[in-house]
């Protein structure tokens, strides 16, 4: 199912191509669906090598993923944000995405100033799947000490989904602090039960729901 290979490349491409820059990347392979190579860089080559595709992408400074089909290496800008869901069967490209080491944070996490290492779901899970997702990403639902640096984070890359965090009415943030009431919308929490989501409606405060609603989730590293 999942065609996840999380197989760095770093050393390899260390070795082969004996470049500085190389080191401040690490370069993982997965298969990745054909429509999600198109970024708004792009660039096609005809070369007859892996390797030669990989340079190419290492002196663009834009690229952030190389993929080779044998023929043609195709470099782009696209950004996984979530490489670890699972691909499709058809149409998948051998690619190899990278990070800059200038974060912190690895993959697939982003660094949000006052926040940390976030990685958005893509997909709606429970409040205890959506857990499991991040715990299996190396981190847990998000439990943000300034909750609206992570708000003013959402909104400004435009998602428009509602978010599962690391919070519980009956216990409070999975950390051990107590929740701010200062974080709920106004008239949160209402008790319609304990799972703690940011509201896309409410700048993305927090309130209560039911742990079974589908929602997407904020995973912290
Ligand atoms: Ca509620």
């Amino acid at each position: 199912m999942a065609h996840i290979v999380v197989l760095l490349l770093t050393a390899l491409l260390s070795s082969e191509l004996g470049g500085a820059a190389v080191i401040d990347l690490t370069w993982s392979l997965r298969k990745v669906r054909a429509t999600r190579v198109n970024g708004t860089t792009t660039e096609k080559l005809q070369l007859p090598w892996k390797m030669d595709c990989a340079a190419s992408g290492l002196n663009r400074d834009w690229c952030n993923m190389f993929c080779f089909d044998g023929i043609t290496c195709h470099l782009t800008d696209t950004i996984l944000v979530d490489p670890f869901e699972e691909e499709d069967d058809v149409g998948t490209i051998d690619c190899w995405t990278s990070r800059r080491r200038t974060s912190p944070c690895p993959v697939p996490y982003e660094q949000v100033p006052n926040v940390g290492c976030v990685n958005l779901l893509e997909k709606n899970y429970t409040w205890s799947d959506a857990r499991s997702v991040c715990q299996k990403r190396g981190g847990d639902l998000a439990t943000p000490v300034s909750l609206h640096a992570l708000a003013d984070y959402m909104i400004g890359i435009g998602v428009t989904a509602e978010y599962w965090v690391g919070a519980l009415i009956s216990s409070g943030w999975l950390d051990g602090r107590s929740i701010n009431a200062s974080d709920f919308v106004s008239f949160e929490p209402d008790y319609t039960g304990d799972c703690v989501r940011m509201k896309r409606s409410y700048n993305y405060l927090l309130g209560d729901t039911d742990c079974t609603n589908p929602k997407r989730g904020v995973c912290e590293y």
